[in-house]
């Protein structure tokens, strides 16, 4: 199996899989997105799986036996900018190894199984992280979801067809296998390991307003410099989340007009922050927008601050993890939890009992080409996931 699996890692070629250079940026509900489709259909129909496809671009390959709800098992292949190889697709070669390995061992399901890549599970591209998900499980309407816009203005109603998606109708249970985003495993010397629970996590944005002025002819004193009020409310972000022991960062910042010899006359910054509870999450925000407001009264510059999207604690059904983890002759797999959103989260928040496996990942460093994941544990998690599979559908 270790070959079919290094093949198949090898065949994600629309995405040009490469453990030194890392992923790309999968733009999703785009050429790459449409050469990533057309490999896992090539994959699904190399083992006789019936592709199901959702007017989004969600797809499921179905392996069509046995009777009554499915269990579905997956991931996604989209990726964040220069991201790594595995987040996302490792859920998906995964569980195509995983029927393989069901398949050698002669395991005939009494359930329908599914192989699942949800689209745009990264938000890279309309700002929203796990839309595939969210409309797939009706979390998200479609009249909501159209008017989505990307860097460019451009609509998500103008991409995709779109429309209320079936494709989860006959799910019954939920599994994703994830590389780790951490070092949790390494640091317990564990191969995989079973997702306890996600953390609350948003995205906010942040819009800094000044006044535009040149900027060689304007004294210090007299600037409304929207930059600097950003600049300190970044690193009051840095300050209150380490005072709480939390996650918030601005990954993306607009300038307005971004010119090199112009004070700004707005700044646009996105905050991503993540926090153990959801009153946490709630206060350190305010935190941060409090003190960017203070600055603001004292720059001469406005500070707006917009909830773009939250997604509240997810808690796992503990027994199902615990079987998930149990299934290990060598004793329990650990319990952990994870500060990364997933497609899982949003399924489970949906009534869908779910359970997410991790591979570990020596770097514990993701959403970066040094994101990585031995093929030894992998073939670990594969063995795993098909042992979940065997045991959900039996
Ligand atoms: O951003 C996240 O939490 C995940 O990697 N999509
Ligand atoms: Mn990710
Ligand atoms: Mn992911
Ligand atoms: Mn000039």
């Amino acid at each position: 199996m270790p070959d079919d699996f290094e093949r198949m890692w090898g065949d994600l070629a629309p995405v040009g899989r490469s453990a030194s250079s890392g992923g790309y940026f999968r733009q999703p509900f785009a050429s790459a997105e449409r050469e990533l489709a057309q490999w896992f259909v090539e994959q699904c129909a190399a083992r006789g799986l019936r592709v199901e496809t959702d007017e989004i671009g969600n797809a499921v390959g179905w392996w069509d036996v046995g009777s009554g709800p499915a269990v579905l098992t997956g991931s996604h292949l989209d990726s964040v900018l220069d991201g790594g190889a595995y987040d996302g697709p490792l859920g998906v070669v995964s569980a195509l190894a995983a029927i393989d390995l069901m398949r050698a061992r002669g395991v005939v399901p009494t359930r329908p199984v599914g192989v699942s890549v949800f689209v745009e599970e990264e938000g890279s591209r309309f700002g929203l992280a796990c839309l595939g998900s969210r409309l797939a499980s009706g979390a998200l309407s479609w009249e909501a979801a159209r008017e989505l816009r990307d860097r460019d203005g451009v609509a998500l109603g103008d991409v995709v067809p779109g429309a209320a998606s079936s494709l989860l109708s006959s799910v019954g249970t939920f599994v994703e296998l994830h590389v780790e985003q951490g070092r949790d495993l390494v640091d317990r010397g564990a191969a995989i390991g079973v997702a306890s629970e996600i953390w609350p996590h948003g995205r906010y944005r942040f819009d800094f307003a000044g006044a535009a002025n040149h900027a060689g002819t304007t004294r210090m004193e007299d600037r409304q410099d929207p930059m600097l009020t950003y600049a300190m409310t970044a690193l009051a972000a840095n300050k209150q989340a380490r005072l709480a022991g939390q996650r918030a960062t601005f990954g993306r910042v607009a300038v307005t007009p971004n010119g090199t010899n112009a004070v700004p006359s707005a700044v646009t910054a996105w905050l991503d922050a993540r926090c153990s509870t959801d009153a946490g999450l709630a206060e350190l925000v305010d935190a941060i927008g409090r003190q960017g407001s203070e600055r603001a009264d004292r720059d001469g510059t406005s500070l707006t601050v917009t909830a773009e999207s939250v997604s509240g604690a997810v808690t796992f059904d503990p027994a199902l993890a615990a079987a998930v983890a149990a299934d290990h002759e060598g004793g329990a797999w650990p319990i952990i939890p994870t500060q990364a959103g997933h497609d899982a989260g949003i399924l489970s928040a949906a009534g869908i009992p779910t359970a997410m496996l991790f591979v570990r990942n020596p770097t514990g460093v993701s959403h970066s080409p040094a994101e990585h994941a031995e093929v030894a544990d992998c073939l670990v998690g594969v063995s795993a996931l098909a042992d979940t599979l065997d045991r959900l559908t039996r």
